[in-house]
C-alpha cells in the first residue's frame, strides 16, 4: 500500500530540515519503506480537504489505504509498531523507548519550541531581552538531565530506537542558538543522529523540495 505524507510546499525554514515532515521521513527512511510526498501550501492546509486529515490544518499527515493519522509523535510510532528497526522487541525495552519517544515531545520539545518563537516571534518586544535568559534556562532545564542521562552512551537506552530519532529532532531546533554547545555529549549525539544514512536521505529529500531541486 502507497504511504503518502505532507510536507510545506515551501518551508519557512528554506529546507533546513525542521519542519516535521523530516521526522517522518527519518522514521520512513530507517525501516525502508518507500513513500510519497503530498505538497501543501500554507492555505491549502487550512481548507476542508486538509482539515478532514490533519483537525488543526498542519503538516505532517500519514495516509496508507483507509488509515490517515496526524501528529508527527503517533505517525512514528504507528511506522515503529509496523515495520522492525525503531523499537526493540524485547517488551521492557520497547516500553522503554516508547517513554523516550514520549520524554522527546512532551518533556524536552516544549521549552525549545518557546525558545524558537521568542526568537522568531517577539524579538521586537520591549520585554523581549529580559525574557530571553529566563526561556534560555527552562532549556537548560531539560537539557541537563538529558545530558546526565546519557552521558557518554551513544543512544539514550542501547540501541538506537523512535526514541533517538525524536530526542534528535527535537535537539536540531537548537542548533542556531548555541545552547547545544553547553553539553557537549547532546552535541555529539545530534550529529550521531544526523550522521545516520536515513537522516541524510530525509534531509535531502526535503531539501530538495525547498530548494527546487526535486
Ligand atoms: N504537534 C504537531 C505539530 C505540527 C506542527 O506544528 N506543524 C507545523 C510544521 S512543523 C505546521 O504545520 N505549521 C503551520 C501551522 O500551524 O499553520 C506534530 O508533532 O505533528
Amino acid at each position: 500500500m502507497t504511504i503518502t505524507i505532507t510536507a510545506f510546499e515551501r518551508s519557512p525554514d528554506g529546507g533546513k530540515g525542521l519542519a516535521r515532515d523530516t521526522r517522518v521521513r527519518w522514521a520512513l527512511e530507517e525501516v525502508g519503506q518507500p513513500y510519497e510526498v503530498r505538497l501543501v501550501s500554507f492555505r491549502a492546509m487550512k481548507e476542508p480537504a486538509h482539515l478532514a486529515i490533519h483537525p488543526f490544518g498542519q503538516i505532517p499527515t500519514y495516509e496508507e489505504g483507509g488509515l490517515a493519522l496526524f501528529e508527527t509523535g503517533a505517525i512514528v510510532f504507528h511506522i515503529a509498531q509496523r515495520h522492525a528497526g525503531l523499537l526493540p522487541d524485547d517488551a521492557d525495552a520497547r516500553a522503554r523507548a516508547i517513554t523516550w519517544m514520549f520524554a522527546a515531545l512532551n518533556t524536552v520539545e516544549p521549552p525549545i519550541l518557546e525558545l524558537a518563537n521568542a526568537r522568531l516571534l517577539e524579538a521586537n518586544k520591549p520585554w523581549h531581552a529580559a525574557r530571553m535568559p529566563m526561556v534560555e534556562d527552562r532549556v537548560r532545564g531539560r537539557l541537563k538531565p538529558l545530558s546526565a542521562r546519557l552521558g557518554d552512551a551513544d543512544w539514550l537506552d542501547g540501541a538506537f530506537s523512535a526514541g533517538d530519532l525524536l530526542m534528535a529532532s527535537v535537539l536540531l531546533r537548537l542548533r542556531s542558538s548555541g545552547i547545544l554547545n553547553e553539553f557537549p555529549n547532546l552535541a555529539a549525539y545530534l550529529a550521531r543522529g544526523e550522521a545516520r544514512p536515513a537522516y541524510k536521505r530525509a534531509f535531502d529529500a526535503q531539501l530538495a523540495i525547498n530548494t527546487g531541486r526535486n
